[in-house]
């Protein structure tokens, strides 16, 4: 049975207030969720009761805090439905996390004309430190492409040609932050795996939003950021298959994550210690596993189901009510985002207007200017659903839409990108 969805929003404080002079719509999740008062109770109880450092004291607090991180990892491990909690590593979030593979398995595994395929709709945080990798290593960066036009697809025909033996990882997201389309992650990690190549599935708007298993899935990394998923900022998680993790050497060093240190030399504690040196965080991860267990409450079936009626619901009002705008993405294998653009006007003023409705919307290039220059554009506009929208939200957006799209009247006539 379908939670509540009505019930739910009583659980988000941060809902509950007005802005500029409008009760909040909060269509922002893709950039970070809201909290729940379990998650925000959760950091309180922590630091007020638990707080110590971990993994060294041997007093009451620390064995508690250390007990509370290490179960915190159990509950990733359950999430993802990984095999051991030695393939979860806490990280920063999701760029963190690109980065340490980048990094330790990267610097160690690549070497020139070795190919890191990424696809053309890549977040700016999965495709950075792989130029950064090309560059210290001579490998070659190749991209998957996306279909020409709007529709914002993968284009599957082409798998074949960039997926070559000499590509040693491919990386790409799980749902796009721009396009909202949901790619077929199980199919390109089988297709990596027949050219013996890793896989690294960036799940930052991916989890929390759709049902995960990595072991399903069939990639060797899985990476994702907990504030997008009701956590809080600063936390992620680094899922690592055991044998790659094993061979890998630090990305950082410091205290927690050896076994023996000299003065010239240390050997390192197995993984997950060995990639979280220094003090992690604690209480982020603590509350993280916190978030989780809420997601699971509500049933993760049951959230994508309730997103992407939202989505599908506003994009039909758009596509039917709102001649002139230009949706991004396409109409099947959307996730809960749904970026647009009013020909002639640029997101930034789009957002203020919208804002001026008390509606949060995000405009930009998203972190994606490679695609966005691909596609025409310099920016867009985004709405972003989570689990707390309502369909009223869906109206009151609608309503906004109609509104502003009224300050662009020459601009609006025809559905026609502004470059055709
Ligand atoms: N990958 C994808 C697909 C993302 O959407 C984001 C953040 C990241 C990686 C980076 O996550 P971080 O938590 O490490 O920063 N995306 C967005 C966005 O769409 N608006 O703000 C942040």
């Amino acid at each position: 049975m379908s939670p509540s969805w009505k019930n739910i929003r009583a659980d988000f404080p941060a809902l509950h207030q007005q802005v500029n002079g409008k009760p909040l719509v909060y269509l922002d999740n893709a950039a970070t969720s809201q909290k729940p008062q379990c998650v925000i109770d959760t950091l309180t109880r922590y630091y007020t009761q638990d707080n110590a450092n971990i993994h060294r004291g041997i007093h009451a607090l620390s064995i508690r805090a250390t007990d509370a991180y290490e179960k915190a990892r159990k509950r990733a491990l359950k999430f993802l439905n990984a095999a051991s909690p030695a393939d979860i590593v806490f990280t920063a979030g999701t760029t963190d996390s690109v980065n340490l593979v980048a990094n330790s398995w990267g610097n160690e595994n690549l070497k020139e004309n070795d190919v890191i395929l990424l696809t053309e709709m890549e977040h700016h945080s999965n495709l950075v430190p792989w130029q950064l990798l090309a560059k210290r290593t001579g490998a070659k960066l190749r991209f998957l492409p996306v279909v020409p036009g709007d529709t914002g697809l993968l284009d599957l025909t082409k798998l074949s040609k960039v997926l070559t033996p000499e590509v040693r990882i491919f990386a790409f997201t799980h749902v796009s932050n721009t396009l909202g389309v949901i790619n077929p992650a199980a199919e390109l990690c089988a297709a990596a795996r027949k050219v013996g190549a890793l896989t690294l599935v960036d799940a930052a708007q991916s989890a929390g939003h759709i049902p995960l298993d990595v072991q399903q899935l069939g990639c060797d990394f899985f990476v994702l950021s907990g504030h997008k998923m009701c956590g809080p900022t600063g936390i992620g998680v680094l899922y690592g298959r055991a044998p790659h993790l094993d061979k890998m050497p630090p990305y950082r060093g410091g205290g927690s994550m050896i076994k023996s240190v000299s003065y010239f030399e240390s050997q390192w504690a197995p993984s997950p210690a060995k990639f979280e040196a220094g003090t992690p965080n604690i209480a982020d991860a603590i509350a993280l596993a916190r978030a989780m267990d809420y997601l699971d409450s509500l049933g993760r079936e049951a959230i994508a189901q309730h997103d992407k009626k939202l989505a599908a619901l506003a994009y039909v009002r758009i596509m039917t009510e709102i001649p002139g705008i230009r949706i991004l993405g396409p109409a099947q294998h959307r996730s809960s985002v749904l970026s647009f653009v009013i020909p002639g006007a640029h997101a930034h003023d789009v957002v203020t207007l919208a804002d001026q409705d008390g509606i949060a919307l995000r405009g930009g290039h998203h972190c994606n200017q490679p695609l966005m220059r691909k596609l025409g554009l310099t920016s867009t506009s985004r709405a972003s659903f989570y689990f707390y929208n309502t369909e009223e939200e869906v109206e009151r957006f609608i309503l906004s839409l109609k509104r502003i799209q009224k300050f662009f009247p020459l601009w609006c006539q025809a559905n026609t990108p502004p470059d055709a």
